[in-house]
């Protein structure tokens, strides 16, 4: 089967799509020894190591931000990709249990916009950890529960909120980007040779065991000379990297917690998919460096003076770490607008009704257009059914 996936491309047409069904696949499941794991100590032929600035920042100014020294960081890239670097969790040990929280509690909040706002009043939406949290926290097995708010949340747009319908950013769709997500995307933009990077959009992915994530490539920054930097944690999964042809086979990698993904230069514009989502094996269910045994609420070993790691009480972990067992949640961010620039004057008559959309969620098999989704009739549940 790891032949199958090799060969599948070779045909040419829409290659990654091909690829993308064959890792999406349930029954039987695919092979997943072609799958480049940057974790691994024996890498992959493609994999090289990749040069960061030690100098980007101080080891404190990384702590601030529950970071590593830059020295200390294994940083990868791959060969037939220039402008992409993967470092493999730089976060210290404890230091994601901050973000974990920070992607489930605060960054949901508004002025935040999130998937739900689209069919739900603001004050529905306006406490989604506070009305999942109870529930979530409940040892007992929810099965036949409703599903939460939480657990019903796909997407969280930071910043210039991205329009799905119009796949524009705009200068009148903006809140404040978070500080302490600002300050984690500079450090890591400038250990990766770009000192300048300006974090102004965020696009927050919100994967249950069985989502995925249609085949698309971000473009509608205006500034592409800016890399895009990727953020993961919770449940591994599979991520497919392809060119700027649909016919470009991509390539096949695994996410962990904690990863990095940096998407620049020849990089910046490819075609890219997150087919599957990788749980843990039973018994096993939260990656290890996502563990926070040992740390008491107020001891994390990344707070102190200055740091934006805020004290985590056994309350809210004990929510997150239900959450994430079966769940994966992927941040980007990106700069939108290069220095000088602005935005381009709208066109009053092409503005559009915003209807619901699950984002880049995948509807058809890796294919997001038109994906905007209506509700059954018979059911409280979204489903997915084209317009
Ligand atoms: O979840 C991921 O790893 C990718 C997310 C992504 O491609 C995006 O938000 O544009
Ligand atoms: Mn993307």
């Amino acid at each position: 089967m790891a032949k199958m996936a090799a060969s599948i491309g070779e045909h040419g047409e829409d290659a990654f799509r091909k690829l993308f069904k064959f890792y999406k696949r349930r029954s039987p499941a695919p092979d997943l020894s072609n799958v480049v794991d940057f974790s691994k100590s024996v890498k992959h032929e493609k994999v090289s190591t990749t040069e960061l600035n030690p100098a980007a920042m101080s080891d404190e100014e990384a702590r601030r931000t529950g970071l590593r020294p830059v020295r200390d960081w294994r940083a990868f890239g791959l060969q037939g990709y220039p402008g992409f670097m993967f470092i493999s969790n730089p976060f210290l040990p404890g230091s994601q249990q901050h973000w974990v929280k920070q992607c489930l509690k605060t960054y949901p909040q508004k002025p935040n916009v999130c998937n739900l706002d689209m069919h739900m009043a603001p004050t529905d939406t306006q406490d989604i950890w506070g009305k999942s949290a109870d529930v979530l926290r409940k040892p007992s097995s929810r099965i036949r529960e409703p599903k939460t708010l939480l657990e019903k949340l796909r997407w969280v747009t930071l910043g210039y909120h991205y329009n799905w319908d119009t796949k524009t950013y705009s200068a009148d769709e903006c809140s404040p980007f978070p500080d302490d997500l600002h300050l984690l995307s500079g450090h890591v933009a400038a250990a990766c040779q770009f000192p300048g990077f300006k974090a102004e959009a965020g696009i927050l992915n919100y994967y249950r065991s069985d989502s995925s994530l249609g085949i698309h490539v971000d473009e509608s920054e205006l500034d592409h000379t800016q890399p895009l930097l990727s953020f993961s944690f919770g449940q591994s999964a599979i991520f497919l990297l392809g060119g700027t042809q649909r016919e470009d086979p991509p390539t096949a990698m695994y996410m962990h917690s904690g990863d990095i993904m940096v998407m620049s230069g020849h990089s910046r514009l490819r075609y890219h998919a997150v087919p599957r989502v990788v749980p843990a094996p039973e018994g096993d269910p939260l990656h290890p460096s996502l563990e926070a045994e040992g740390l008491a609420p107020g001891q994390d070993p990344a707070q102190g003076e200055a740091s934006v790691i805020q004290s985590m009480e056994k309350e809210e972990w004990a929510v997150c770490f239900r959450y994430i067992q079966t769940s994966r949640v992927n941040m980007t961010v990106r700069q939108v607008l290069g220095p000088g620039q602005a935005f381009p004057l709208k066109d009053k008559r092409t503005e559009t009704v915003k209807g619901y959309t699950e984002g880049y969620h995948d509807s058809q098999d890796g294919e997001n257009v038109g994906l905007k989704r209506r509700r059954s009739s018979n059911s409280s549940d979204l489903v997915n059914v084209l317009l």
